[in-house]
């Protein structure tokens, strides 16, 4: 059960209330990016509005204030994931940026050659294209782990490929194209057991439902504040202290060092040794503000909202004899994300013809091309939910659904 009302909810993203070619806008695509709630906007203007100057430089007062933004922020998300301490919280652009910082600066220095890296088949290009890189430089193999006919990984699955040979495994908790919740839990304990480590792209995990990192026992987990209602260009990775200690810094120049001389740098301490340059302290205003609103709401009340509306539209989907969904047809192991196909139509004017209807869907590959290519299929129409999304919402996308057909002169 969820305790919130949504139409109070809305109230509180200006951009929802807009219409889009004059209908009202049905944005289904928050696996995207989400949007943002008034608190994180006010709270990134009132940064530059009164307490912006480079964080970590100055002795004069502005410039604490905005260190002090940036590392309030810092501890916000410790507390938020329920990371031991602070050190294990670097701060960085994306998602993306934050797997390239693990594959660059772990994957280089600590996977040898022979060694295994398992993915996850499921897994978005941000978390394959820079394991293929340090594979090729170190002369690794790369194992994928594939799907069931629901897009779940079996228990078989992960054991026959996660083995005493495999240094590194590299999996999403949610898929972007599926919406399959994986058990991270499980490929952690195992994986451990092999010996190997474990990096965890939250990316579409995160923003949905409760992440206890130390509970999951997780030795990376990296995600990106717009897509939890913070900014673009902010992003996080969590990595376990004793791990990140002995990684060579990722990108060197200021702020990440503790002494240069003509020849040679020591560096900062964590998490400052991978944090180099002037950072977003904007971006972390805004993540900290989403935090709170995200907190004040609940997690596990955001969930449970989402696995409702999940439901019913999957439900309504499925009674749609000529399409074709991907990924669980229950909601067990699913998330807020559905994929399908419309019979006799390609999957981008199925999203141009949901437009003229207001509704904002992706259509595509979804920068996750071995999946697609895995599945059989080049692109696929996706919806993705937030908690700001409406029943009523889910009526109209299902009916415009209906009328594609209809549209391009073919079926009923
Ligand atoms: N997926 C989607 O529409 P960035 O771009 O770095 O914030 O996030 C990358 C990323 C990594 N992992 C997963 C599972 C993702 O879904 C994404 C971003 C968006 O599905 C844009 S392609």
């Amino acid at each position: 059960m969820y305790n919130f009302d949504v139409n109070n909810i809305r109230r509180d993203f200006p951009i929802l209330n807009q219409k889009i070619n004059d209908q009202p806008l049905i944005y289904l695509d928050s696996g995207a990016t989400a949007h943002k709630p008034n608190i994180v906007l006010e709270e990134i203007k009132k940064y530059y509005e009164i307490k912006n100057a480079n964080p970590h430089r100055g002795a004069y007062q502005l410039s604490v204030l905005s260190t002090e933004v940036y590392e309030n922020t810092r501890e916000l998300v410790r507390g938020f994931i329920n990371a031991k301490s602070t050190k294990e919280i670097i701060f960085t652009k994306n998602t993306t940026e934050s797997l390239n910082l693990i594959a660059f600066s772990y994957g280089m220095n600590f996977i040898k050659e022979g060694d295994e890296i398992v993915l996850l088949i499921a897994n978005h290009h941000s978390n394959i294209v820079p394991w293929q890189q340090v594979a090729k430089t170190k002369r690794a193999h790369l194992k994928y782990m594939y799907l069931d006919d629901e897009g779940r990984l079996t228990e078989d699955e992960m054991k026959e490929k996660i083995s005493p040979k495999t240094k590194l495994v590299s999996l999403c908790d949610v898929s972007n194209v599926l919406g399959t919740v994986y058990p991270v839990k499980s490929v952690i304990d195992y994986a451990h057991k092999m010996g190997a480590i474990v990096v965890v792209d939250g990316a579409q995990g995160l923003p949905h439902r409760k992440v206890d990192v130390t509970e999951l026992d997780a030795d990376f987990y990296a995600f990106s504040a717009h897509k939890m209602l913070g900014p673009m260009g902010f992003g996080v990775l969590y990595g376990k202290e004793e791990l990140l200690n002995e990684m060579p810094p990722f990108l060197t120049g200021g702020n990440m060092i503790e002494y240069v001389s003509e020849e040679e740098t020591t560096f900062a301490e964590l998490p400052y040794k991978f944090e180099a340059g002037t950072q977003n302290v904007s971006g972390a205003a805004g993540l900290a503000a989403a935090i709170n609103y995200l907190n004040e709401i609940g997690m596990d009340n955001i969930t449970a909202y989402e696995k409702d509306l999940t439901a019913y539209a999957l439900n309504k989907l499925l009674e749609i004899d000529y399409l074709k969904i991907y990924g669980p047809k229950t909601m067990k192991d699913r998330g807020g994300v559905i994929s399908f196909t419309v019979e006799g139509a390609h999957p981008h004017d199925v999203a141009s013809i949901l437009d003229a209807y207001g509704v904002a869907i992706r259509s595509g590959h979804h920068c996750a091309r071995p999946l697609m290519n895995f599945l059989g299929v080049a692109a696929t129409s996706r919806a993705s939910f937030y908690f700001y999304n409406t029943f009523e919402e889910i009526d109209v996308f299902v009916d415009s659904i209906k009328k594609v057909r209809k549209w391009l002169g073919s079926g009923s």
